[in-house]
């Protein structure tokens, strides 16, 4: 049995689940292998109709999937009811791709004979999630690994497993049937028995470089196919040319949105030095204005993160980077009063910030953002090119020049100008470079497809010459 608290106040219970054993997770993938040859056989245009008819049930339920969220995840519940839309706008994306099964036709090189190429599903797919977004990223590897005719095992993250099923609710409420989900909850035994399983023969990850670099080595030793969507120290580059209070809007939303809990969240601000002290300004008076407090008070702006040992995790970096020559202009501490029992960090924007402090060099989950001075536009790329990650990256500049540099130089597989780090819309691939990539393989968009289907190439003699 799992126990899950509310973030916001760690002495309520915000939910339990029933967890899975290693045993059950074999048979679940056994009854996935049954789903996956009724789905595979199923056309796309009806597999179409089950997404979209579970897209509509999303947009229904949006309220209470949202407040079931919040509480367990603790985000803020506007931003829970937009990705719960967001999950509904990922899965009508399929649902199109899947109506739209296209592929090549034309002459073979032989006379009388026809050429076409069409995709198949790979069968049994794996998707493991993670905690902070709890429905739109599984939405966004379930819609396409469906769309493409799959049966799917998806195991999401046991701090945060009620958006998952409240999706899987909603595909099987809308006609999907049985065997062509399964959900497995569970910790690192479910994880990998699920990734050593002969049936699956294509596991999707999302989450920490850590856990990542294990799976797929797991995944890739008995052959199947790897997708990971890794960590991320994602840098805005702030040219001198630019406005400091709207550079400071776009790195404060793009840093303590969702308390910072976002893959693509603003790490490191890296601003020229002219601008330097003017934006540090600005930005502390920006973060002035935001409230700490419940996801679900609709006053709050930064949610708690999503448990006490996150909260530990980020405290204890802040420390790091304070004892290292850092200053906290803004936030480096948790709240006092009632947020004490809650998983609370106040947005924490740092100055003096330099290579050796973790929150430089690493993934830092959480409102903390760390701002570097730079001579120039090149040294800022060198700077933001400087972490073993390539995930999103952005520019704030009217400089056209400059922002091209960026954009040519920077290693990120998603850049951004005049806009802040994060975000990611269904129709477009995303994705990272680096440390960020897991493999090659996109999400999202039209890309998302090519994971999760092989192409077949069909030569028909249907004349004799
Ligand atoms: C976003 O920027 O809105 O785990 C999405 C994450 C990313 C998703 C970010 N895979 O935070």
């Amino acid at each position: 049995m799992l126990t899950l608290h509310d973030p916001a106040d760690v002495r309520q219970i915000a939910a339990t689940y029933e967890t899975h054993t290693p045993a059950d997770v074999t048979a679940a993938c056994e009854r996935a292998a049954g789903g996956a040859e009724l789905w595979g056989r199923t056309p796309g245009p009806r597999r179409a109709a089950v997404l979209h008819a579970a897209a509509a049930l999303l947009e229904q339920r949006a309220d209470a999937i949202a407040a079931d969220i919040t509480r367990e995840e603790g985000k803020l519940v506007a931003d829970a009811r937009a990705e719960t839309l967001r999950a509904a706008a990922v899965l009508r994306f399929h649902a199109g791709e899947a109506e739209r099964t296209h592929g090549e036709a034309g002459d073979a090189g032989d006379p009388g004979t026809l050429a076409y190429t069409r995709r198949r599903p790979l069968g049994v797919v794996a998707l493991v999630t993670p905690w902070n977004f709890p429905i739109a990223i599984p939405a966004w590897k379930l819609a396409p690994a469906l769309a493409a005719g799959n049966a799917v095992v998806l195991k999401p993250s046991t701090r945060a497993p009620g958006g998952a099923l409240a999706l899987v609710a909603a595909l099987r409420d809308a006609g999907l049937p049985e065997g062509v989900v399964e959900v497995v909850i569970g910790g690192a035994d479910v994880g990998t028995t699920l990734a050593d399983d002969a049936r699956v023969a294509a596991l999707s990850f999302t989450g920490s470089n850590a856990v990542g670099d294990a799976v797929r080595e797991r995944v890739q030793a008995r052959g199947a196919r790897f997708q990971g969507e890794l960590g991320g120290n994602n840098p805005l580059v702030v040219l001198a040319d630019a406005d400091p209070a709207r550079a400071a809007a776009i790195a404060v939303s793009g840093a303590f949105g969702a308390a910072g809990q976002k893959c693509t969240a603003t790490r490191r601000v890296i601003v020229e030095q002219r601008l330097y002290e003017p934006l540090l300004a600005a930005m502390v008076a920006e973060v002035d204005r935001l409230k700490t407090g419940p996801g679900l008070d609709a006053a709050s702006h930064v949610p708690p993160l999503v448990d006490k040992e996150a909260q530990s995790e980020v405290l204890e970096a802040i420390e790091q980077a304070l004892g290292a020559g850092a200053e906290a202009v803004a936030g480096g501490r948790a709240p006092d009063g009632e947020l004490q029992h809650g998983a609370f960090v106040l947005p924490t924007v740092l100055a003096q910030a330099g290579p050796g402090m973790t929150v430089v060099d690493d993934e830092v989950f959480g409102p903390v953002c760390a701002v570097l001075p730079v001579g120039g536009v090149d040294e800022a790329i060198e700077q933001a090119n400087a972490t073993p990650y390539g995930l999103s990256a952005s520019i704030v500049t009217n400089d056209l020049r400059g922002a091209f540099r960026f954009v040519e130089r920077i290693d990120a597989g998603m850049v951004h100008v005049n806009r802040p780090t994060p975000g990611a819309d269904p129709h477009m691939p995303f994705g990272g470079v680096k440390g960020s990539a897991g493999s090659g393989y996109r999400e999202q968009g039209r890309a998302a497809l090519e994971f999760f289907s092989q192409s077949q190439t069909v030569y028909v003699q249907h004349d004799l010459p």
